[in-house]
């Protein structure tokens, strides 16, 4: 079968990992909906998958309980030093831990199929494309990454006989001898490490079957490593959203946002107007690959071809449309069943339905005070099923971007909506993002922390250079996009939403739509420019607090991020310094 690979470097990559690893078979993906159908079916056949009776073609799993989101702890980016992999990464010299992932991997795939996964970041052929092979002994991952990229046998056709890829290899670490009884999620916890080689390009990843960690084209290829190739090429590898807003007139302009984890990229990605006249278009809802081209703008893909999304908190009311993108085709993990086969989760109906499964498999008892389904619960979902895909999401050219949005989930001190007085001051913007933490990522959930361009997981190399980077663009892209901050998260005192968010952030989208056009009037403040008028028209709401700046606050914010840039010592560029005493002293004023 191997024999079949035109590429060598690829046939040496796959045979050297089959010695390690020692499966006992081999499967090349060709991609097919038989091969997807035969894998379901498999799965289902070792209760892995419940197939839902409610949509078609659609599944249901559920994790082991010890492994249900992304491990930073464990998550590693294994640059030549130390300090090329900075402050905020996890780092061990490469050679030692190249020992010990050998050692890790060294017959793990004992018992099960090896599976070689061919896939395209963007689509195929797009000058803004990269190819990746991500080896795995999970069904559940191939299936995933069926949904997650273009996978095929037409991307070896496309490597050819001397293309280059990205290597990935991913074991749930659990190898099978005879005897052993597997398991419906095995994966091994305790052993569990992402680890990423940003010089060779390559990524290893062993003990967990879920998100991030187990989907190497997601996180690890399309934004550790992405950076690190965007860095060096004098291009942008981003944990961003992109969408194409229409106004009335017709006129169309493409934005791109950052916001960490679980703070609302795939629900504004697919956002439902309420403003008439309004449209907005999902071109990406996580990830954003932008390069300059000779008109001097910056173009942009979504390097995927699914969504990942979070279930609980999506409903007809809040994300109508990430609802009808996952009516057929889809993966649901974690979430709960229904006792007619249908997923449920915490904010789908305002009551629950009766004898529901828990995201453990267990019957969900409403009075435990536990969710029925996992707050990390997701569906794996085709972007072409979204009822507002854009036209030109797989245009291999990509659309040019006119704004870039950065936020956070702050309950205060940040007000809806500010903009940048330029690409340094709006970089600044994206270096000094703090959120509270989510349960995107294991660990406390609601701490406030620093998450510079909403990046913080997903910087492949030093931040402090990356910040460089951002500030460095100019000489690559002269036609930058303006830049502007929003927080959707504010609370009042008694602990409710000042802002209605979800379809109303429009009226948010169109002051910056009308500024990127010079029409909407702004007023400069301390902090950039706010708008003089905002349309809230139907609303009742408070928009005083919603634009409060409490200079006492931002002053306290100031001082504490001086205390965080610290920790990037020669490595902080000169211009995020210049941007934080300016600030403080536009404050001080
Ligand atoms: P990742 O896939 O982890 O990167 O998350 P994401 O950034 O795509 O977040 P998503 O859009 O899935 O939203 C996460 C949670 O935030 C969901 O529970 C949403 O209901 C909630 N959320 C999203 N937008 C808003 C908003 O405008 N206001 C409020 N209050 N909550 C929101
Ligand atoms: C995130 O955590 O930002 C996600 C989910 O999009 S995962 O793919 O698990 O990283
Ligand atoms: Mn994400």
């Amino acid at each position: 079968m191997l024999e079949a690979l035109q590429n060598q470097k690829l046939e040496a990559w796959i045979h050297e990992m089959i010695e390690l690893t020692k499966p006992a078979g081999v499967h090349i993906c060709d991609g097919s909906q038989e091969e997807y159908d035969t894998l379901c079916a498999q799965m289902v056949e070792r209760g892995v998958f419940t197939k839902l009776a409610q949509r078609p073609n659609s599944y249901y799993a559920a994790s082991d309980p010890r492994d249900v989101a992304r491990m930073e702890k464990r998550t590693f980016i294994c640059s030549e030093n130390e300090i090329d992999a900075g402050p905020t990464n996890n780092w061990m010299p490469p050679q030692e831990m190249e020992t010990k992932l050998r050692s890790l991997f060294e017959g793990c795939m004992h018992g099960r199929t090896l599976y070689v996964i061919p896939f395209s970041m963007g689509p195929l052929g797009s000058e803004i494309a990269h190819i990746g092979v991500e080896l795995t002994d999970s069904p559940y991952v191939v299936c995933n990454m069926r949904i997650m990229t273009r996978m095929g046998l037409e991307i070896l056709d496309l490597l050819g006989e001397e293309g280059g890829f990205i290597p990935s290899i991913h074991s749930v670490g659990v190898p099978l001898h005879v005897g052993d009884h597997d398991v419906a999620w095995p994966c091994n916890p305790e052993e569990t490490l992402v680890v990423h080689f940003p010089e060779k390009r390559s990524i290893w990843s062993f003990g967990s079957g879920y998100g991030g960690n187990a989907l190497l084209g997601k996180k690890c290829f399309a934004l550790r490593i992405a950076s690190v190739m965007g860095r060096d090429e004098g291009w942008l590898a981003e944990h961003m959203l992109i969408v194409g807003i229409t106004n009335p007139e017709g006129k169309k302009k493409y934005f791109a946002a950052a916001f960490p984890s679980a703070c609302g990229k795939t629900n504004l990605a697919m956002l439902e107007s309420k403003l008439p006249g309004w449209k907005v278009e999902c071109v990406g809802d996580d990830i954003a690959w932008m390069k300059p081209r000779l008109d001097g703008q910056l173009y942009a893909i979504n390097p995927e071809a699914g969504f990942f999304g979070v279930a609980p908190g999506t409903s007809l009311k809040s994300n109508p449309n990430a609802l009808r993108t996952c009516n057929e085709n889809s993966i649901f993990t974690n979430v709960a069943l229904t006792e007619n086969g249908d997923v449920w989760w915490e904010g789908l109906t305002e009551t629950p339905p009766d004898n529901l499964i828990d995201w453990q498999g267990n019957p969900w008892d409403p009075a435990s005070g536990k969710p029925a389904a996992h707050p990390n619960s997701r569906f794996t979902a085709p972007a072409h099923q979204c009822p507002v895909i854009d036209p030109a999401w797989e245009d291999p050219e990509g659309v040019p971007i006119s704004a870039i949005l950065f936020g956070g989930r702050r309950d205060s001190v940040i007000p809806l909506v500010y903009e940048a007085f330029d690409w340094n001051h709006g970089t600044f913007l994206g270096a000094t993002i703090s959120s509270q933490t989510t349960a995107a990522a294991t660990g406390a959930v609601g701490k406030l922390r620093h998450d510079p361009f909403a990046m913080l997981p997903f910087c492949g190399y030093n931040m402090g250079d990356y910040f460089g980077h951002w500030l460095s663009m100019p000489q690559y892209a002269p036609k930058l996009p303006k830049i502007f901050a929003v927080n959707w998260f504010q609370k009042s005192p008694e602990g409710k939403y000042l802002w209605p968010g979800f379809g109303d952030n429009i009226r948010v989208l169109k002051w910056i739509f009308e500024r990127c056009e010079e029409r909407a009037e702004a007023e400069e403040s301390a902090i950039g420019y706010l708008p003089k008028q905002l349309d809230i028209s139907g609303l009742s709401l408070n928009l005083e607090a919603l634009f409060q700046i409490d200079k006492k606050e931002w002053l306290k914010e100031v001082a504490e991020i001086r205390v965080y840039f610290e920790q990037f010592g020669a490595r902080l560029p000169e211009g995020i310094c210049r941007e934080l005493d300016a600030l403080e002293k536009r404050l001080n004023q």
